[in-house]
């Protein structure tokens, strides 16, 4: 058995899984009946809970900014959108306005007979576009949103969604940009409960997760166009690990990104050419966000892959 059927075997599905299922299932067929294209785009870090009954994990770092604003650029170009992210991380649209500063746009008036609340008026120019894409979205079904948590949690949620991409063959892109962890506790090297401090300094010992690109890209979803995200802190390493990952996994496009400079600079890896996506200080300074010119990028490469038919070689 492989590392990652054995996986499977091992570690049991988050219990709001076979929800999850159906609600891939439905979404999926309705799109692929309309013949769209469509994106699976992960987003936010993974846990690795170090009880069963979990009260101390390890994280990793991720906002979910990469995801949840590229989320919002694929909606533009007419893909369906399945956003699959981190609980409580950050989601299309309503990343735009985080913390208080949602009700700040809010004015409240009460008269004695009634209560209103409207969007204050320096804010509506603000929140209208951004409601109205929303809004829209909703409508038509375009976004359906699910969700994570540990990195057991998102494995499962993941060959969930790529079975039901399945049948779009290339329309499908798995846009791969959560961050998930590398390292975990098996099932069956996890305490029940939680660790006592009265036991002394505890010894944790991590595995590797299973590298799920490897069935991901020949097994589960071969005819779609796979775009993986590598992040490395050391800038000597980045290219080198992208190609190593391009040439191991054989999908189509690896986007590298360094943690510091990841909101303006990265590097698109295909087999056959390397070449930097980045925002000027100006751009950056007007509220343009990388993922714009990243996800514009994709859309292309995606039709070009579907113009030569190359899924079907
Ligand atoms: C990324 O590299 C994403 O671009 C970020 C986005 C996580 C850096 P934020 O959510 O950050 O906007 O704050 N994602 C992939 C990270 C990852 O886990 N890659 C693995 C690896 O590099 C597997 S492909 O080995």
């Amino acid at each position: 058995m492989s590392n990652w059927e054995e996986f499977y075997n091992t570690h049991l599905p988050p219990a709001d899984f076979e929800d999850n299922r159906s609600l891939l299932k439905e979404f999926c067929e309705r799109h692929n009946r309309l013949q769209n294209r469509i994106v699976l785009v992960t987003s936010g870090g993974t846990t690795v809970p170090l009880e069963h009954n979990t009260v101390r994990f390890v994280d990793n770092f991720s906002a979910g900014t990469r995801g949840s604003s590229s989320a919002e650029y694929f909606l533009d170009h007419n893909y369906a959108v399945i956003f699959m992210h981190r609980l409580k991380s950050l989601e299309p649209f309503t990343r735009h306005f985080t913390g208080q500063q949602f009700f700040d746009m809010l004015d409240i008036t009460d008269n004695g007979q009634s209560t209103s609340i409207t969007v204050n008026p320096d804010s509506v120019d603000v929140f209208a576009p951004i409601l109205a894409k929303y809004k829209q979205a909703r409508e038509s079904q375009m976004i359906l949103y699910v969700s994570f948590t540990s990195v057991v949690d998102y494995m499962w949620l993941l060959r969930a969604a790529c079975e039901c991409l399945a049948a779009f063959e290339d329309r499908a892109v798995l846009y791969l940009a959560a961050a998930v962890s590398d390292f975990y506790i098996p099932q069956d090297m996890m305490p029940t409960h939680k660790m006592q401090s009265g036991e002394g300094a505890p010894t944790i010992s991590l595995q590797l997760v299973p590298k799920m690109l490897a069935p991901l890209v020949s097994l589960w979803v071969p005819q779609a166009f796979v775009v993986s995200f590598k992040l490395e802190t050391d800038e000597n390493l980045l290219i080198t690990k992208a190609r190593d990952s391009l040439s191991k996994y054989k999908h189509k496009l690896v986007i590298a990104n360094i943690l510091q400079t990841r909101k303006h600079r990265v590097v698109f890896v295909t087999p056959t050419s390397s070449y930097e996506v980045h925002l000027s200080r100006e751009q950056a300074l007007q509220g343009l966000e990388i993922e714009e010119p990243i996800v514009a990028d994709v859309v292309q490469k995606h039709s070009e892959f579907i113009n030569s038919g190359m899924s079907r070689q």
